[in-house]
């Protein structure tokens, strides 16, 4: 996948009574986690995100109906589907995001590790591309 994003399979239990995925943070959620957010009611061919973050790490799980995510970096990029509740996105920093194809019903609830931090977002493309370019430089 693309550089600092991998798909998590959450473990469920399918019980005749119905489903349950439990999320452990440090072990499902790998990150301590600092704010929850869900987003919802998202118009027909409505796109959202077109940011990266410097520092924030997230894992992203639509919990109701579907939703595609164009994760992008300076050298790939790939659109992820997302329409299980037991399947996350782990999105780290320096990962350019969009979200798209949102379904009527889907419900996108995401796990942050850091509070909401305006300083944190990096919205302008081109500075993006030289952020992450000097960042995945550094860890080679
Ligand atoms: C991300 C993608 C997946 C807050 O006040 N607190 C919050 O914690 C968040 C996330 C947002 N807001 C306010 C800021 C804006 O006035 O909610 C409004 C919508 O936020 P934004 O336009 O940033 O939403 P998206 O869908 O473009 O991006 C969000 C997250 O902001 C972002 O971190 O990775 O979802």
């Amino acid at each position: 996948m693309t550089k600092n994003t991998h798909l998590i399979l959450f473990k469920t239990f399918n019980d005749n009574y119905g489903s349950l995925t439990p999320l452990e943070v440090g072990e499902d959620i790998p990150f301590p986690v600092n704010r929850i957010y869900y987003i919802y009611d998202v118009e027909h061919g409505m796109r959202r995100g077109f940011h990266s973050h410097k520092e924030l790490e997230q894992v992203l799980v639509c919990v109701h109906g579907s939703v595609k995510i164009l994760v992008k970096t300076p050298f790939e990029s790939e659109d992820v589907l997302l329409n299980r509740p037991d399947v996350g996105l782990y999105i780290g920093p320096a990962v350019w995001r969009e979200m798209y194809d949102f379904s009527p019903d889907a419900v996108l609830m995401v796990f942050a590790s850091r509070h909401y931090e305006i300083a944190d977002y990096i919205r302008n493309y081109e500075e993006y591309v030289s952020f992450a370019t000097g960042y995945f430089d550094g860890k080679k």
